[in-house]
């Protein structure tokens, strides 16, 4: 029996419906589906993707779905994708009632008996799903369907898989508009398109109370990493398939491995590549190694994300961050020394912090000047030990699943003035006087740079050609 298989992406959390293009919400891949669609390509199975970002609704999804009609179903899901993810399981098996449905992702492995709950789920895959999916689909195929719905995945050797099928995504978008010449929507000035997310490494070393341990289940508690070989052979095919022109690695932590990093960059400039990439990094890792950093920026390290979150120790030390402060404050002149640009993730609301720490946050992000600033409501997820102090101390106002955002938006916990954060959030990203002047000229210098004799004369409405031809007349 062939059969067809049909991914599901329900990410509509962030932007809603036909929100495809909208920055890194609405216009990066799944990789998660991406490399299980490359692993089941690999034993021959046939694949596509419906991705509910590029539909209108759920009248739309029915219509697409009938007229697939897979024979199986897989579903992904964060904690914030259950309502819809629910919702297409629930559809799928009204459309197609033999339809097979699988379920697997970062809330599954999580929050195994909150998924089980959810209705006409035949299987549920917990942790990484590259060898079990294809195994599940072989045996359908055969006909022996596992007795037991829940199926643990088996990590697989990084190296050995295929790399993400950015296809599966890009072939889908273009049917419903998409017309970047790019795999994936890139997301700021420094880096141009065709750009693409990249992953060297699954897992992260630290313990931070707002993520832990909810990822290890996920991934174990060690950091398995791709070798610099395999990585370096992803960014040779995604030149030579996309013209890729810059891209960013989602590892938590890249820079955590050093040894990892020291021989990628070396690599990296001994093979001519010179594409321009940010990452993430923490604070603590860019002090401790600036030498590392620079030899980043020779390679063509043009940003880190940096996980600031707050500006008082006494929070950092809460959320067992494993940074300080005057790290923080170290870091970002580091980065502004080499001309890194700072996307700077921050919170604010968490449980036991005071307006007074809320304060000392404000006053660290007006010394950081990031060039880019990402701050979150602190929101409580669950598998974190955050999420359990929350509910062991009755303070959660999490009501729906939508809510598991960590964009200010709407309250999570209680205790907090969310009037007083939504100012406060506010305040943090007006730049002092004299950082807004010298970021103002710097654009205005860029600008007058990027400026030719050819296109000013051009704004003035004459071609280069008669311009030449009025001089030479002159003559
Ligand atoms: C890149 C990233 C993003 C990107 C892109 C997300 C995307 N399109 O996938 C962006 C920036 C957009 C993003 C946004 C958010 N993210 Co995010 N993100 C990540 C990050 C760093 C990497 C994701 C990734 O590619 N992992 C690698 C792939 C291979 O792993 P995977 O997706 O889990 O897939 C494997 C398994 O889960 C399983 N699997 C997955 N799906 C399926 C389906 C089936 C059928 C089967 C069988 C198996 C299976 O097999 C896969 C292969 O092994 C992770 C942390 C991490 N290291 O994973 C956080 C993470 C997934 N994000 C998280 C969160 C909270 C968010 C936001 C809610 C944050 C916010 N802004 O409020 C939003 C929500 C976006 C939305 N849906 O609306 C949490 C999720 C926690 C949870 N309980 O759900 C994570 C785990 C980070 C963390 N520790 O807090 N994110
Ligand atoms: S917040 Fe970042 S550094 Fe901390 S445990 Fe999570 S991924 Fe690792």
């Amino acid at each position: 029996m062939s059969l067809k298989t049909t991914f599901i992406y329900p990410g509509i959390a962030g932007r809603g419906w036909n929100s495809l293009k909208q920055g890194m919400d609405a216009g990066w891949i799944s990789h998660g589906l991406a490399s299980l669609s490359a692993a089941a390509k690999a034993q021959g199975f046939e694949i596509d993707l419906i991705d509910l970002r590029a539909l209108s609704g759920w009248d739309q999804f029915r219509e697409v779905l009938a007229e697939r009609a897979p024979d199986v179903v897989g579903v992904t899901m964060m904690s914030v994708d259950y309502n819809p993810a629910r919702q297409a399981v629930a559809i799928a098996r009204e459309v197609l009632p033999d339809v097979i449905t699988v379920i697997g992702g970062p809330h599954v492995t999580i929050a195994l008996q909150d998924s089980l709950r959810i209705p006409h789920v035949d299987y549920l895959v917990t942790g990484e799903g590259e060898i079990t999916f294809p195994q599940l689909l072989q045996a359908i195929a055969e006909g022996r369907r596992p007795p037991h719905r829940v199926l643990r995945g088996e990590p697989p050797d990084l190296d050995a898989i295929p790399f993400s099928d950015r296809d599966l995504f890009l072939e889908e978008w273009k049917k419903w508009g998409y017309d970047l010449d790019s795999p994936e929507v890139p997301f700021v000035e420094e880096l141009p398109p065709p750009f693409a997310t990249i992953i060297a490494g699954r897992g992260c070393i630290y313990n931070c109370t707002f993520c832990k341990p909810g990822e290890d289940y996920l991934f174990g508690k060690r950091v398995r990493r791709r070798s610099v070989d395999n990585v370096l052979a992803e960014l040779r095919y995604l030149v030579d398939r996309y013209h890729l022109a810059s891209f960013m690695f989602h590892d938590d932590c890249l820079t955590e491995d050093r040894e990892w990093v020291m021989e990628f960059t070396e690599r990296y400039i001994a093979e001519g590549f010179n594409l321009p990439f940010f990452c993430q990094t923490r604070a603590d890792i860019v002090v401790k190694h600036e030498d590392m950093v620079e030899r980043m920026v020779r390679a063509g390290l043009r940003g880190y994300f940096i996980g600031f979150e707050s500006g008082s120790d006494r929070v950092l030390k809460f959320i067992r961050k494993g940074t300080t402060v005057a790290q923080n404050l170290e870091a970002a002149r580091i980065c502004k020394k080499y001309g890194i640009a700072i996307w700077a993730n921050y919170m604010m609301g968490l449980p036991t912090e005071t307006k007074e720490e809320v304060m000392e946050t404000v006053r660290m992000m007006k010394e950081i000047d990031p060039d880019y600033y990402s701050p979150a409501f602190f929101t409580p997820h669950p598998g974190t030990d955050l999420y359990d102090f929350v509910v062991e101390h009755d303070l959660s106002r999490i009501t729906d699943y939508d809510s598991y955002r960590r964009n200010p938006t709407e309250p999570k916990i209680r205790g907090q003035d969310y009037e007083f954060l939504r100012w406060a959030m506010a305040e943090s990203q007006r730049r002092k006087p004299w950082n807004a002047f010298r970021r103002w000229a710097r654009r205005q210098w860029r600008r007058i740079r990027r400026v030719t004799p050819a296109k000013v004369l051009r704004r003035l409405g004459i071609g280069v050609r008669s311009a030449l031809a009025v001089r030479c007349g002159g003559l």
